[in-house]
């Protein structure tokens, strides 16, 4: 990490800690149990700050890009909170999903319900743990369990909780909280579609395609990794709905948070496709998390692009072998429910993953993803050269309007720079 990346790194974190200990303090003030906090702040520091960050900084640079020159420690401030609760949104949203999808480890540790849970009293105090015992995964006991799903509620309402407390007297304080709603329901369904799309323990491929992928990842992914960030930034710099720009063919009104939305729409499904890619082509260490796409029956980029590739015979190799667990857990699903999972000669857990994976190197996934990458940053370029230039907001009559802030596009270059040619 470059010094000026570890120190804007280093600034972000700070904001984390003064709205960890507001949230913390604000329940030690209403007098809940000692076990109660010290768990919420284990919570927090488990699930919040562990990541790449990309999401919340992109809300400070996208902040900073739109002001066009340094923040004030204030602005700086308030830019940091709405990223905070950006990541407070991903991690309430990566708690949830890795128990749906049954993931162990997250961000190089394990996923928060198979963590070690909190010593929230003195060991020689410790009552004996009832709550969840996890004993197939190797790690040690007592774990969070399911009082994660609990965990991941807390995380989201943490945002609204601090939303009201340092934004409540902005002209922009709805538009926040409405941003915040609207696209926690659009995520919420967009895993709904990834869940339905592949019901456990029926593995059906004709129920996959490049459309159903489509609407999975723009739902489950680019709305609050790529739309919310900006559009929040957008919403604290006040810029409009619309505005008058001078374009060489005249005045053309535009409608910014549209315009916004049309590019980062498709960055975005292009984000969750490296999602996918990587999720088959990386190993563990390098990503950080166990891959579990294939396991998981998921309906990925890779697998549908396979399934446009193979022939009759590979067809046949992945009906076979996609979507079956790691155990082959006899006696839970019943014999029948079994043997419809795991296939007639269908192999068990690792070895079926591993067919899978040696289909993808046969048909030349690997080339396939790199056109794909190359196609869609030339065409996201495209997309964001189509951006009316800033600075010059103008009136109907053509006059330039002082103090009025435009959408630009250095916004999106510096999001599609993030990501572009990303390995983890
Ligand atoms: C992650 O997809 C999905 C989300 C972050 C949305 C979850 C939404 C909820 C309402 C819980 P993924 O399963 O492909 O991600 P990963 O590979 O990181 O587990
Ligand atoms: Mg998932
Ligand atoms: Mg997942
Ligand atoms: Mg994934």
């Amino acid at each position: 990490m470059s010094s000026n990346k570890a120190a804007r790194r280093a600034r972000f974190d700070a904001v984390f800690h003064s709205i960890r200990d507001e949230l913390i303090e604000h329940w030690r003030k209403e007098g809940l149990p000692n076990e109660a906090l010290i768990w919420y702040q284990k919570n927090l520091e488990y699930n919040v700050p562990g990541g790449k960050l990309n999401r919340g900084m992109s809300v400070v640079d996208t902040t900073e890009i739109l002001k066009g020159q340094p923040l004030t420690e204030e602005e700086y401030v308030q830019a940091a909170i709405l990223g905070w609760c950006v990541e407070l949104l991903q991690a309430y949203f990566l708690v949830a999903d890795d128990i749906m999808d049954a993931s162990i480890t997250r961000r190089s540790q394990p996923c928060w319900y198979l963590a070690d849970a909190p010593a929230v009293t003195a060991p020689s105090a410790a009552p004996a743990y009832t709550g969840a015992s996890i004993t197939s995964q190797g790690f040690k006991h007592p774990a969070v369990g399911m009082i994660a799903i609990n965990d991941a509620f807390m995380l989201s309402s943490a945002i609204f909780y601090l939303l009201k407390s340092h934004f409540r007297s902005l002209p922009c304080y709805i538009d926040l909280v409405e941003l915040f709603h609207d696209i926690t329901y659009k995520t919420e369904m967009g895993q709904l579609v990834d869940l339905v799309t592949a019901p456990e323990g029926v593995v059906d491929l004709a129920r996959f395609s490049l459309e159903r992928h489509r609407t999975i990842v723009i739902y489950k992914t680019a709305y609050y990794s790529f739309h919310l960030p900006v559009a929040l930034a957008m919403h604290l710099s006040n810029i409009p709905e619309a505005y008058n720009v001078q374009v060489p063919e005249g005045i053309k009104n535009i409608k910014p948070y549209d315009i916004a939305l049309s590019i980062l729409i498709p960055l975005g499904e292009y984000f969750q496709v490296q999602d996918d890619f990587l999720d088959f082509s990386e190993t563990p260490e390098a990503l950080g998390k166990v891959g579990t796409d294939i396991v998981d029956n998921k309906c990925s980029w890779c697998v549908n692009t396979v399934m446009g590739l193979c022939t009759p015979e590979q067809r046949a190799i992945l009906d076979r072998n996609y979507g079956r667990k790691g155990d082959l857990e006899a006696g839970t699903e019943g014999a029948d429910t079994e043997k419809k999972a795991h296939g007639q000669d269908g192999e068990a857990g690792g070895l079926c993953e591993k067919r899978v994976k040696e289909l993808y190197e046969a048909v030349g996934l690997r080339k396939v993803y790199a056109e794909y990458e190359a196609g869609m940053y030339k065409r996201l370029n495209q997309l964001i050269d189509t951006i009316p230039e800033e600075g010059i907001i103008v009136d109907a009559k053509g006059q330039k309007v002082e103090g009025h802030r435009g959408l630009k596009r250095q916004v999106f270059r510096s999001f599609l720079a993030k990501i572009y040619g990303r390995s983890k």
